[in-house]
Parts: C-alpha cells; sequence; structure tokens
C-alpha cells in the first residue's frame, strides 16, 4: 500500500488529481521506512519509491520538503548495499532497520537491477547538493564499461551485451549467465542512454533548447495542484548549477561518451546478434485481427542467448526497447554535436562507435509492430507475459505468430508496449501509435477492470475454453461473462506507468490539435518506473 501510495504520486500531479495527491503526501509523511525489520530490494525500492519521491518534488517545484527528506532518507538507507559491497557493485537488498545489506540468498546481484539506480542516486545527489549517493551509483556503470570495452570483449560476438548476472564480492559478471534483453537485462540498455542524457544536461554540456511557451506553462498548469501558482510550475530552478562548479568536467566528459558508446556497442551487437524476424501470413477465419486481406506480415523480435543457443523468446519486458531507442533519438543532435569525431556525416564513425540512426528507428518501428501484435492477437486483446517464436511442443497455444507457454499466458498490467507506444508517437507524430494504444486500453478497462474499484492482474489472455487448460491457470477469482480469472492483486507500476503512459499518449488530442507533450521528452528524462526527472541546465 506504502509503495504504490508513493508509486502513484506524480500521476496524480499530471493527472490533476488533486485530492489524491495531497492525501497521499500526508499519509507518506507518517511513513517509517526503518521499522521494519526485513531486507527490501534496492532496486524495486529506488525506482520506485525513490525515484517516485524526487519526481513528485520536482514536479511539484519543490514545494513540499517532506518529498525531498524522504528521499533523502531513504537514498542513506539504500546506499548501504554500495558501501558495504566489497567489489563497488551493490548487494540486491538492504535491511533499513539493523542497517545491513545482501544479496539474500544467492552470491549474485541482478545485472540490470546494478546498473538501473544511477538516474535516481544522481538526481538525489544533484538536489541534495551531496555528490555521494551519485559517485557510489556511477561506479557501477565505470566498472561495466571497463569490462565492456576490455580487449577481449571487443572480439567477442556477444560484445557490448552483459549476461544476468553479476557477483557483488568480485565486480564480475557472471559469463555462464544468459544474455537478455527482458527479466534481469533489459534497463541496463536503457539506463545508459538515459545517464548519459542526463549527465550531459546536468554539467551543461547539453542544453535544452526550447523554453515554455505559454501554451506549456498552460497546460502544464492543468496537473498541478490547485495552490500552486502559474509561475511554480514545472519551472526547474538551476539546482543543479553548483555541480558544474564542484566537478570536474572532463571525467564527466568521458562518463557522458563511455555511456553513450556502450549503448552504441551494445545496439548494434543486439542487432547483429540477437535480432531475428518471422513471415506471418494472416489466416482470416481464425486471426482475429483487423485486416483487409491474407496478408504476410513480417515481425521482428529478439532473441535470449544462452551460451551459444538463441532462444527464440522474447518478454513482454523487451517492449521497453523502442522506447530507450527512440529516446536517444530524440537527444541525437543534441549528442553528436558534442563529440568531434562524431560529426562529420550523418552516418557516424569514430574507430568502431557507430551512430547508425536509420538502423535504431527501423529497429523501433519494427519492434513496436511487434509489441502491438502482442495484444492484437489474443483473444482478449491483452499481451501474454513471455511469447516463443518457434515451438514443437504442444505445451504451447499458437496465436499469430506466436507461441505461449500455458504458464506465460497471465497479464500483469505492465506498462511496456504503452511506453514505447508514447515514445514513438512523441518521436514520429504517426497516429497510429495512439490507435494501437486506445485498443490496448479498451481491453484493459474490458479484461481487467474490477466493478468495485481497482484492475487486476489476470491469469491467463486466452479464451479459458482451450482444451487442457489446467486448473493453476484457472486459479483465482472467476468473472463468468467474460471468462476471466482475477488474480486480485494490481501492481503499483499500473498506476505508476501504464496509466500514465496512456494519459500522456491520449494527451495532445485535446479539441483535436495537437499540442506540445505534457512531459516533454527533451525536457525530461523518465527513470524506469516512468517518474520524470528534469534535465538540468536551462529550464
Ligand atoms: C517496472 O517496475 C519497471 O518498468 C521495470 O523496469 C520493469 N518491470 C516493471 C514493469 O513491468
Amino acid at each position: 500500500m506504502g509503495i504504490s501510495l508513493i508509486d502513484s504520486l506524480d500521476t496524480f500531479i499530471i493527472m490533476g488529481l488533486y485530492d489524491e495527491f495531497e492525501g497521499a503526501k500526508y499519509e507518506i509523511q507518517n511513513l517509517n521506512f526503518t521499522e521494519n525489520n526485513r531486507y527490501i530490494n534496492l532496486f524495486e525500492i529506488t525506482i520506485r519509491l525513490l525515484g517516485g519521491l524526487l519526481s513528485s518534488y520536482h514536479l511539484s517545484n519543490h514545494r513540499y520538503n517532506s518529498l525531498l527528506d524522504k528521499a533523502k532518507e531513504l537514498g542513506d538507507g539504500l546506499i548501504l548495499a554500495f558501501t558495504q559491497s566489497p567489489s563497488g557493485i551493490p548487494f540486491s537488498d538492504v535491511n533499513l532497520k539493523t542497517k545491513v545489506a545482501s544479496s539474500v540468498g544467492s552470491l549474485e546481484s541482478t545485472t540490470s537491477e546494478v546498473a538501473t539506480l544511477q538516474l535516481e542516486f544522481a538526481d538525489l545527489s544533484r538536489t541534495t547538493q551531496n555528490l555521494l549517493y551519485m559517485n557510489y551509483s556511477d561506479n557501477v556503470f565505470r566498472l561495466l564499461h571497463k569490462i565492456v570495452s576490455s580487449p577481449r570483449s571487443k572480439f567477442s560476438p556477444i560484445r557490448g551485451l552483459v549476461p544476468i548476472f553479476i557477483s557483488p564480492y568480485t565486480g564480475f559478471l557472471n559469463e555462464g549467465a544468459k544474455i537478455s534483453l527482458g527479466a534481469r537485462g533489459d534497463s541496463y540498455y536503457e539506463y545508459l542512454i538515459k545517464r548519459c542524457v542526463q549527465e550531459c544536461h546536468a554539467i551543461g554540456l547539453c542544453k535544452v533548447s526550447r523554453f515554455l511557451s505559454k501554451k506549456d506553462t498552460k497546460s502544464h498548469v492543468l496537473g498541478m495542484p490547485r495552490n500552486l501558482s502559474e509561475q511554480d510550475v514545472f519551472r526547474n530552478p538551476s539546482f543543479y548549477d553548483f555541480a558544474s562548479k564542484e566537478e570536474s568536467h572532463t571525467s564527466n566528459y568521458d562518463f557522458v561518451f563511455n555511456l553513450l558508446s556502450d549503448y552504441l556497442i551494445a545496439v548494434e551487437s543486439m542487432h547483429k546478434n540477437l535480432v531475428k524476424k518471422v513471415t506471418y501470413t494472416l489466416d482470416k477465419s481464425s486471426d482475429n485481427v483487423i485486416a483487409n486481406d491474407a496478408e504476410a506480415r513480417e515481425y521482428l523480435y529478439v532473441n535470449e542467448l544462452e551460451g551459444t543457443r538463441l532462444e527464440p523468446k522474447m518478454d513482454h519486458l523487451v517492449c521497453f526497447l523502442p522506447a530507450t531507442l527512440a529516446y536517444g533519438l530524440i537527444h541525437y543532435t543534441q549528442l553528436i554535436s558534442l563529440f568531434p569525431q562524431f560529426n562529420n556525416s550523418l552516418n557516424l564513425t569514430i574507430g568502431d562507435v557507430y551512430w547508425n540512426t536509420s538502423l535504431h528507428l527501423e529497429l523501433a518501428i519494427e519492434l513496436t509492430n511487434t509489441c502491438y501484435a502482442m495484444y492484437e492477437f489474443m483473444p482478449t486483446g491483452l499481451a501474454p507475459e513471455i511469447v516463443h517464436f518457434e515451438s514443437a511442443s504442444p505445451n504451447f497455444i499458437k496465436r499469430g505468430p506466436f507461441y505461449v507457454k500455458y504458464s506465460d499466458t497471465h497479464n500483469l498490467l505492465r506498462p511496456e508496449t504503452i511506453e514505447s507506444l508514447w515514445y514513438m508517437y512523441e518521436l514520429t507524430q504517426n497516429p497510429i501509435y495512439q490507435e494501437w494504444g486506445w485498443r490496448i486500453f479498451l481491453s484493459f478497462e474490458k479484461y481487467t477492470k474490477i466493478p468495485s474499484g481497482g484492475y487486476s492482474s489476470i491469469n491467463n489472455v486466452m479464451d479459458t475454453d482451450i482444451p487442457d487448460f489446467n486448473s493453476q491457470f484457472t486459479s483465482g477469482r472467476f468473472n463468468e461473462r467474460l471468462h476471466i480469472y482475477y488474480k486480485d492483486k494490481m501492481e503499483s507500476f499500473f498506476m505508476s506507468e501504464t496509466l500514465k503512459y496512456f494519459y500522456l499518449l491520449f494527451h495532445d488530442d485535446q479539441n483535436g490539435t495537437l499540442s506540445e507533450s505534457l512531459i516533454p521528452l527533451d525536457r525530461y528524462v523518465f527513470n524506469t518506473e516512468a517518474h520524470p526527472l528534469p534535465l538540468g541546465g536551462s529550464l
């Protein structure tokens, strides 16, 4: 409950839900993070709570110090995962009461988890003017950079891609672990480019070029608590200024550059080694999709790599990738102007670092298409947790180009596809992304909304009359009319991310005219839990 309160707070601000914002803020003041003698997950608490508190503090124009105090209280506890680590790679969990960090029950941390803390810790540092948080968290990227850019890695076919486990004891990646852009790998790649953009702005190398127009300010005000004046909102005082005095530009320049090159190499390597395509011919009698004629369609997907074996398996989590590629492209011009090596042409090469913008765009477009199809081909219009692209096993259900394991037929109200639809819409202004988003929204409304309040994850996105649909997947509370089993669980990311991205996706359609985004992507960086943090500089 406490998690949902904090995770939803900036959604309330953005949507103009004033009473909910006030109520949640009041409750948050009374939360005591050190009360419980139990381990909490460093990553989850950072992205959901630290990110949520910082973002709400910024979006309410630093008016509520209690939000920053709580963020600092959390940061001071969470930092123990770094300070108690012998390698600098944080432990996965911290007990805020006993002040002990540990990778509970395991010798390893998850790679995406240790590399998805840096936006939040950097923002906390800059906002509290205490570089400690940022120094520890950025050190993870520095260590990972050393590994991925080592001469050995340079000649590896998987150059730039990281296995999903890493040891906090030795600081080494577990080379036997699989490589995945889904669970446990995903947001490492996301934070490479986002932290690069954030730092580039924070130290004044990148500049936000646009200023708030009257129209922007007005639309922002719509989303703010009543008692804030127009001048108060969404203006970002130059609290980042101190940073340029305190920090060394040279080392930060290298840091920004290394993040960018690690990101570009990872995308290139992913494209060469993991991305494949299937062709599927629509079957008009059984596919419940909107199509004029029988059509052959191509679907791009990202394999997992287990040792040397490619697994044609894609988590819904991978659908964050188009959004990340789009974010990079939005900041492309700013970033390339920084590095003289990048200046020569549109297709840039420095040594072997290359930003092939048309490849990035194509990947983003094609993967968004596949992610939407994961919804489109399912009888409920909602995507399962994992899809496969080949299978001979009877334990899979075939829908369109997808094979789905019985055990993966659930939908947890995840945001990634909606996130990518919004980013792609921002990048291209193509209304198809709004249309797809609307269809998915209607499916969420139909199949996951609970009449008495809230939404629920569901146990299967298929029909329940599939033969052999065994009891494991027909557990939960049954809705007879819809043939849906509710899990009776709503993850906090549904309010924090899924609904927020829907809102942002449809926001500009007011009065049938295009308006600027409520949270423009050239002025904000969203953490992986959809909490927008301002980019420093000229705001
Ligand atoms: C969220 O907590 C974050 O988006 C995270 O990066 C991945 N998993 C969930 C949503 O699916």
